[in-house]
């Protein structure tokens, strides 16, 4: 019909197949149903229950896209409406999924050989082997082609290689089974991608420290990986990618997922604002809602979910035609994990003191988003990638 609705103001649900709106519904009743429950204890005492990762994988929800091994094989747009169900509910949740689905069993889908997609990706898919992605270091963050995690050659069983080093605020690492950790082979000095089993790894060899006390993103669980010459099999090695393409691939997809998550929190913010609004009175018994300013807030971040929404629709589709540059990626990363945070800050004016107490959900989503925009690329990074696409000068260095 020709009616406007505040809930898809674009009618962007127009563009998504029967199927993809029926994984739509799906996701949300289970995020809805099973996880917006648990989420305020989850966030007040940073706990973080590993059966969710489970319960994805019962869903269908983990390595949506990859076919085979028991994943669900489904379109990019299919797996952005998930990941903008589950961060609707919180940025924690979705990143505890991206982490399993896009960085490392995307990366073994990509890189693995067929040995080790059969050892650990049906695992995976079904949330019974989890998984986290070792890149950034205490030394190294947004320049992570400077990592000085190195593997060398073990000096007495020839198939195997001692990793040393450390990697630093990474999600899942406490629970992981597998970690996939990125380091400089010490021969030729090129990063390659290392799957490390937590129980392969003997005493002393392997800590993941949890970093504890975060203020947001406190549904989900993050730590270090501490390497000390830690044996690891040549047959653990991705066999031929090497260099910052193998870890970027993974991020390509984990940050197209970011993009359509960070919506989902708008949403969500957008949704509680109005309800609030609505009913909380002020001045001669109007409701919040009745006033402009108040109209205005709603409007601007109303526009900026739908019309973030559109542009991963579009990169989506491209994604999966194979004609989507990873500048398009950064470009919509940086977009809505910006419009997301700038947004919620000003929503959650509307809640007054209110907003203050956790029980509102809205200063949950402001300090969730802070950190979307800070990883996988700040955005100032993301300036500077689409900066040398434009000018075709580099200014990181
Ligand atoms: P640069 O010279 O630009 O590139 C080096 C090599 O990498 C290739 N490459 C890519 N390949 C595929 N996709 C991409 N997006 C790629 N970007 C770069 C490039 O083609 C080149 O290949 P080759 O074969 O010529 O060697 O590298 P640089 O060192 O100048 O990089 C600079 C910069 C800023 C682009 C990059 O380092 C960057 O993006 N930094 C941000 C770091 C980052 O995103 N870290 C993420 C850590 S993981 C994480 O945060 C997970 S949170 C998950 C959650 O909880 O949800
Ligand atoms: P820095 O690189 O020190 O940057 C600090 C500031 O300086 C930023 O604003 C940045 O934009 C700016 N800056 C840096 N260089 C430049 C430049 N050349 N020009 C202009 N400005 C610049 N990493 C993983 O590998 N795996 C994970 O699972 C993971 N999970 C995370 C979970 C959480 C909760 C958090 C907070 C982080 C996580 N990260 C993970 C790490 C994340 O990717 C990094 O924090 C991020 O890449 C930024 O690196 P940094 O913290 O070292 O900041």
């Amino acid at each position: 019909s020709s009616v406007f609705n505040w809930l898809d103001p674009l009618a962007s649900n127009k563009l998504f197949t029967q199927e993809e709106l029926a994984i739509q519904e799906t996701a949300n009743a289970y995020c809805q149903e099973r996880m917006l429950p648990r989420v305020l204890d989850a966030y007040r005492y940073e706990n973080y229950d590993r059966k969710i990762l489970e319960e994805m994988g019962e869903v269908g929800l983990l390595g949506a896209t990859i076919k085979g091994y028991g994943c669900a094989g489904v379109s990019s747009i299919a797996s952005g409406l998930i990941a903008r169900e589950v961060e609707r509910v919180d940025s924690g949740y979705r990143s505890g999924m991206s982490v399993q689905s896009s960085l490392v069993m995307g990366g073994i889908d990509k890189f693995g050989t067929e040995e080790q997609k059969d050892r650990y990706l049906p695992g995976m898919a079904k949330g019974k082997i989890l998984g986290a992605f070792g890149l950034t270091e205490p030394n190294h963050g947004s320049d992570p082609g400077s990592m000085e995690t190195v593997a060398k050659p073990h000096p007495s069983k020839k198939d195997y290689f001692l990793i040393s080093g450390s990697k630093t605020w990474i999600t899942n690492s406490p629970i992981a089974d597998v970690m996939l950790v990125w380091a400089k082979l010490q021969s030729t000095g090129k990063i390659r991608g290392f799957l490390i089993d937590r129980a392969a790894c003997p005493p002393g060899t392997l800590e993941t420290p949890d970093i504890k006390n975060k203020n947001g993103l406190r549904a989900s669980t993050t730590g270090m990986i501490q390497l000390d010459e830690c044996p690891v099999p040549k047959e653990n090695m991705f066999p031929s990618i090497e260099g910052l393409k193998g870890p970027f691939t993974c991020l390509n997809s984990a940050r197209y997922g970011i993009a359509w998550g960070t919506m989902g929190a708008l949403e969500d913010c957008i949704d509680r604002a109005r309800t609030y609004a609505l009913e909380r009175k002020q001045f001669k018994g109007n409701p919040l809602a009745k006033y402009q300013l108040v109209q205005k807030k709603l409007v601007d971040a109303l526009t900026d979910a739908a019309y973030g929404i559109l542009a991963a629709t579009q990169v989506g589709r491209l994604m999966d035609e194979g004609r989507a540059p990873p500048e398009m990626i950064s470009m919509i990363k940086r977009q809505n994990c910006d419009r997301a945070l700038a947004n919620a800050r000003k929503l959650q004016e509307i809640f007054g003191g209110n907003s203050v107490s956790d029980e509102y959900g809205i200063g949950r989503h402001v300090a969730n988003l802070f950190v979307t925009q800070t990883y996988e690329g700040q955005s100032d990074i993301h300036s500077l990638i689409l900066g040398r696409a434009i000018t075709g000068i580099q200014a990181f260095a």
